[in-house]
């Protein structure tokens, strides 16, 4: 595969493929796992990122890259294959979650700032040579009482201009993710409410990406959709979403950036799909690629099926091969739900 960033980011978003987030912290893939009655463990974890990266239809038809978490990118598979390995033979590209997480930002009421700058040129150097090609880091922007603020907004889009700049110094294809959160402490904001905070979110972080010099050609945007709070009283129809989201990327988002790969950010696994299918149906001509990059709307539906049982390996393969299939379909508009009935 070429190394040039723009070839990069372009195969991310080929037609009808996505992005598989399984960049789970050992925090995060803990709480997954209580969820089924499992305890995490560095061999447990295997078994459950192998049952995924081994899926092997899904891998080669409808993932374009796998966000990977630093333990995964170094861990091997039961026989000994490195996940990396695995990956690449399937035409996947290994990519790696490079931000250490969001913590308190200082002097505001519960806001968050993601760290990770510090000693990030040598991790990404590292990294590329374990294979990664490209990078993912989250921004977290809550919405509440008199929040964000711009002091919130600003430190975060600046962090990410920093992180974005780093990656390409280092071949790498920077993901940027700023996520207005749809499922905050207090979500119950209605979706004019997340649509101008996205809008100025994103104004801002295309500011920073500008003055950080970042080739726009060599990235990929990872953004909310536009959406209510999830304990909003007044939740918009799937049509509005996808209007308001197409509307708030088309005032924002420089057609120079080949793609953008949404987060489900909550949403439940058939709402994300149809959501992204009709954005690709509705939207009209779109000047970049819009596809998926789901965490838990790509995985929920296989670590049930799974639960932790070898003997299940191959129901949960089925799952996850399931919900790749819709979502490709919905990348290029094309998804129903009939199409969802018949294939389960
Ligand atoms: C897979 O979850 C990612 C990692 O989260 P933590 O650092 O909290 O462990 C997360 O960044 C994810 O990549 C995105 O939020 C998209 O996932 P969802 O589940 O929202 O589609």
């Amino acid at each position: 595969m070429s190394e040039r960033l723009a070839d990069i980011a372009v195969a991310m978003v080929a037609d009808g493929r996505g992005i598989l987030a399984a960049d789970e912290s050992t925090g995060t893939i803990k709480r997954r796992f209580d969820s089924i009655h499992l305890e995490s463990t560095a061999d447990s974890r295997r078994d459950y990122r192998e049952m995924l990266f081994r899926a092997d239809d899904a891998m080669r038809n409808y993932v374009s890259g796998v966000i990977l978490y630093d333990e995964t990118i170094r861990q091997k598979a039961k026989d000994g294959t490195p996940f990396v390995d695995i990956l690449k033979a399937a035409g996947s590209i290994p990519g790696i979650k490079v931000d250490k997480g969001a913590q308190p930002l200082a002097g505001t009421q519960g806001e968050q700032i993601t760290e990770g700058l510090d000693g990030l040129r040598e991790r990404l150097a590292e990294y590329h040579q374990l294979g990664a090609r490209f990078a993912k880091w989250r921004a977290v922007i809550d919405i509440g009482q008199g929040i964000p603020t711009y002091n919130a907004l600003a430190a975060n889009a600046h962090a990410l201009a920093r992180y974005a700049a780093l990656c390409q110094e280092a071949q790498i294809v920077p993901i940027v993710e700023p996520e207005v959160l749809m499922d905050g402490p207090v979500a119950t904001h209605d979706i004019a409410t997340c649509y101008r905070v996205t809008e100025l979110t994103l104004k801002l972080v295309f500011e920073q990406l500008y003055f950080a010099g970042v080739d726009l050609t060599g990235m990929i945007l990872k953004p909310n959709m536009v959406i209510a709070g999830k304990d909003s009283p007044t939740q918009a129809s799937p049509e509005e979403v996808a209007e308001k989201t197409v509307k708030v990327l088309k005032a924002c988002v420089p057609p120079a950036v080949p793609g953008i790969a949404f987060l489900s950010g909550g949403q439940s696994d058939e709402v994300a799909t149809k959501h992204l299918s009709l954005m690709n149906e509705l939207g009209g001509p779109l000047p970049w690629k819009l596809t998926f990059s789901y965490g838990r709307a790509l995985q929920a539906a296989a670590l049930k099926a799974w639960g932790g049982k070898p003997e299940n390996v191959a129901a949960g393969q089925r799952a996850f091969t399931h919900r790749c299939r819709m979502n490709a379909l919905a990348a290029t508009g094309r998804w129903s739900a009939d199409a969802e009935r018949h294939a389960a």
